[in-house]
């Protein structure tokens, strides 16, 4: 992937994870941002919310490990965007980091356990996250890519991979968190 798109998509990733907005990623970003996710999991879906918990430490955990190059127990947008491309998405982590977490939230958005995702249980996500209806409507469309009216686990896995991995700016995966480019 050229750096300069990579760069775009980590620098999105990073405002996501940062919710309370101080432009430093800390262990707290990370709780908020699985607590989100784990909301949107069923009332009483332990192990769901458990693995999003899990899903959410490991990742933070790696970051640190390997991205936090100033030893101060944060991380900053340059280390974000640098870790992201040279640990996070490396081959031995990438499955652990992220995909992970990918399953975990498909499990959280299926409510009705019928194994895909349906429009609006895809858009209830997004709605947690602040993207708005109108841009997760559309970025459903594009993820189902066979047409089929719902996203299948290997459609999100897709997505998954696009987004963390492809170097084509028009990858429909771009879309996952939103607008690439603003
Ligand atoms: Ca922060
Ligand atoms: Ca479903
Ligand atoms: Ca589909």
């Amino acid at each position: 992937m050229t750096t300069a798109l990579a760069s775009q998509k980590f620098s999105r990733l990073f405002d996501w994870f940062d919710q309370d907005r101080d432009d430093r990623l800390t262990r707290e970003d990370f709780q908020a941002t699985a607590e989100i996710f784990a909301r949107v999991a069923r009332e009483g879906d332990h192990d769901t919310v458990a693995a999003i918990h899990g899903a959410f430490d490991a990742w933070w955990r790696l970051l640190l490990e390997h991205g936090d190059t100033s030893r101060d127990g944060r991380i900053s947008r340059r280390e974000f965007t640098t870790v992201m491309q040279v640990n996070v998405t490396a081959p031995e982590h990438f499955q652990e980091a992220v995909m992970t977490i990918a399953d975990a939230v498909i499990n959280a958005l299926d409510t009705n356990r019928d194994g895909v995702l349906s429009r609006d249980e895809y858009v209830r996500l997004y709605v947690g996250l602040g993207v708005s209806r109108e841009h997760s409507e559309a970025a459903f469309t594009r993820l189902d890519l066979d047409g089929s009216g719902t996203i299948s686990r290997a459609e999100f896995r897709q997505a998954i991979s696009d987004f963390y991995l492809s170097a084509d700016p028009d990858a429909p995966g771009n879309q996952l968190l939103g607008p690439v480019g603003f």
